[in-house]
């Protein structure tokens, strides 16, 4: 209850900030998509990490404002660095289950956008497998309107869930996110190896782009490459960043 009520004035207390992970497209070896995670400065608690109160913001219902100054703090600061000449053609953002189904949620992914002036195509939605478990016509609807906008959807934490293949395929999905539990040793770990190279086959039989996580490991990287994975992202590439620190390292040559 002491975290709900320092949670409560967060927004207001200035105390969340976004940090960025860049993300590698692995064959032409540049950097140019980010994924927005949150952090919380809290004055009287000190700094907590989203596993810390994400769920507590999902309990208390907090997570629809603080989802909504997350949206809209990455739309800005996707739009500024564009408008700088940074080259970025991405920005994802992670949504909760119950923001996603909250009543209006693709108004306001429209009216964030059109507030702050970025394209739709830049902005990817992570969405976890535990949102397509809901009731299939409403999350149908829901993903429809958000392609309508025209945003990039994608399944965070892929293969960890337990959405079935056959409704996965009826949602339209841009791209899939491997888990980074799948990237443990993965060269040796027959089971892992197996498990990340099925989920690329998937990906492009459906149609879908597939991005690693989690990747911490020159091998693991190779292997990713080696089995065509198009994309990674993790800490051996980089860990989040401040934003400060972003325009700086997407305009450096790797
Ligand atoms: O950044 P870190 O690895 O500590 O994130 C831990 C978890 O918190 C991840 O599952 C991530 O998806 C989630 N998370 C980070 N930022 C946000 C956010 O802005 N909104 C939501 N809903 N989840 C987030
Ligand atoms: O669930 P989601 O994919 O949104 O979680 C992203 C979280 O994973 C971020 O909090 C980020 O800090 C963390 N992360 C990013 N790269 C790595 C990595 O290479 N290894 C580990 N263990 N965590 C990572
Ligand atoms: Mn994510
Ligand atoms: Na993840």
């Amino acid at each position: 209850l002491n975290l709900e009520n320092h949670l409560r004035k967060a927004i207001e207390l200035n105390e969340l900030e976004l940090h960025y992970q860049p993300q590698l497209d692995i064959g032409k070896g540049e950097f140019c998509a980010l994924e927005a995670l949150i952090r919380w400065k809290c004055q009287a608690l000190g700094p907590l990490a989203p596993n810390d109160f994400i769920p507590v913001a999902e309990e208390t219902g907090l997570i629809v404002n603080i989802g909504e100054w997350v949206l809209r703090q990455a739309c800005q600061q996707a739009k500024k660095l564009r408008d700088d000449g940074v080259p970025l053609s991405r920005m994802a953002v992670n949504v909760s289950a119950i923001q996603f189904l909250h009543k209006g949620f693709p108004l306001l992914v429209k009216k964030i956008l059109a507030e702050t002036g970025l394209e739709p195509a830049v902005l990817e939605l992570e969405l976890t497998e535990s949102v397509l478990v809901n009731e299939e016509e409403i999350v149908l609807n829901v993903l429809q309107s958000l392609k309508e906008i025209g945003v990039e959807l994608a399944i965070d934490d892929f293969g960890t869930g337990y959405s079935s293949l056959s409704r996965l395929k009826s949602f339209p999905i841009d791209r899939l996110k491997i888990d980074r539990s799948f990237m443990h040793n993965i060269e040796q770990d027959p089971d892992n190896a197996a498990i990340v190279i099925a989920i690329i086959a998937m990906a492009e039989s459906m149609n879908m782009k597939v991005i690693a996580e989690g990747v911490e490991t020159d091998n693991q990287l190779s292997f990713l490459s080696k089995k065509r994975c198009t994309e990674a992202q993790g800490y051996l590439l980089s860990k989040p960043l401040p934003s400060a620190e972003i325009a700086k390292f997407l305009l450096k040559e790797f």
